[in-house]
């Protein structure tokens, strides 16, 4: 047998981290190194210098990143733009001096200008202004493309990027005011279901559009995109365009998906909209169709991964979810969606 794959998962107990780790223990050949935040700061050079120094890794996904909703990205932007420049340039850097064969840098639709024409084609990268509730984020996701094709370019490395749509899953943050919306919402439903509250707050207007992706779909993505030959990926990119779009093509309104998600708990009271609230960009839908040229394609619908994190989050809730085991609603094999 071949020696096996030393593969490094950065960030491997975050949602996207710990959903590559599942497809990659379904690899053969593949060992995986695994460390965490106490045994490894990533925002730290020296720790991560020496780190690759010692590790013989050959593969690397940069799963890490300080990430956030709208709110998160509003009230510490200092700390989302400094410790995603932080983290990706210490990995980019290491990963070329102690030589990688392939990197993955997973960067986000929010480095799109906000009004770009939809569905946004990777090509529209710093055609315009960007969404101003997450410029920071942005802005250092746009760094970490612009390292991997520089590095590329200078040094011949084979460092690849794809930008996804907006992720949710087994994982999530389920913050009350620092997550993203999809577990914001599951979160404040369930507590609305807990408490017998008349109404569930949406911030917002409800109109913007977004579109979703599962987590495992992404993972399937990544490793899709690993395994490909650099040549057939040159084919659809070029040395200053390298990134490539990931999503599902299943865009929902804000106000839908509170709908849906409010259905998956048998919801039935009324749900109000915060206008103070900022919508963000009205509409990021990307154009995957290079992924798809490349074989790829997403298999987990909204209704079904829905369906599947309110199962995730309720596991978690054990107290919760005997109570609503009693209202006979997590007996059921499926959800109502
Ligand atoms: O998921 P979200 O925070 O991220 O918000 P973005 C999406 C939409 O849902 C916005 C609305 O229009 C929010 O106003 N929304 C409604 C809520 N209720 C809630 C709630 O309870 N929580 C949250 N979070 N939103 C993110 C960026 O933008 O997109 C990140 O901030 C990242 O940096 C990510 O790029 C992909 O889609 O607006």
């Amino acid at each position: 047998m071949n020696k096996p794959e030393r593969v490094f998962v950065a960030g491997h107990r975050g949602m996207v981290g710990s959903a590559l780790v599942r497809a990659l223990r379904t690899q053969s050949n593949v060992e995986l190194v695994l460390r965490t935040r106490q045994q490894l700061d990533l925002c730290d050079n020296a720790q991560v210098e020496a780190f690759f120094a010692r590790s013989q890794i050959d593969t690397v996904f940069i799963a890490a990143a300080r990430v956030g909703g709208i709110y998160a990205n509003h009230h510490y932007p200092a700390e989302f733009i400094r410790q995603n420049l932080q983290i990706q340039t210490n990995v980019i850097h290491a990963a070329w001096k102690h030589p990688v064969s392939k990197l993955l840098f997973l960067g986000s639709s929010c480095i799109y200008p906000r009004l770009a024409p939809q569905p946004i084609s990777e090509a529209s990268l710093l055609t315009g202004p960007l969404e101003p509730t997450n410029e920071p984020y942005a802005v250092a996701k746009i760094a970490g493309i612009k390292l991997c094709e520089s590095y590329n370019r200078q040094y011949g490395t084979d460092f690849r990027c794809l930008m996804p749509t907006n992720l949710y899953g087994p994982g999530d943050n389920f913050h009350a005011e620092d997550s993203h919306v999809l577990p914001g919402l599951i979160r404040r439903f369930h507590d609305a279901v807990l408490q017998s509250q008349p109404r569930v707050v949406i911030w917002g207007s409800g109109d913007p559009l977004r579109e979703f992706l599962h987590v495992d779909d992404l993972a399937s993505a990544c490793l899709h995109l690993m395994a490909l030959p650099l040549e057939r990926i040159k084919q659809l990119t070029t040395p200053q365009c390298a990134h490539l779009n990931v999503g599902s093509g299943e865009e929902v309104r804000i106000g839908t998906l509170a709908t849906m998600i409010a259905e998956a708990f048998d919801y039935e009271g009324h749900i109000a909209f915060d206008t103070s609230q900022p919508d963000g960009t009205p509409r990021k839908l990307l154009d995957s169709s290079k992924m798809h040229s490349l074989g790829w394609r997403p298999t987990i619908t909204l209704q079904e991964g829905i369906a599947r994190t309110v199962q995730h989050y309720l596991a978690g809730h054990t107290t919760a979810a005997i109570e609503l085991a009693g209202r006979g609603f997590i007996e059921r094999p499926q959800l109502r969606l």
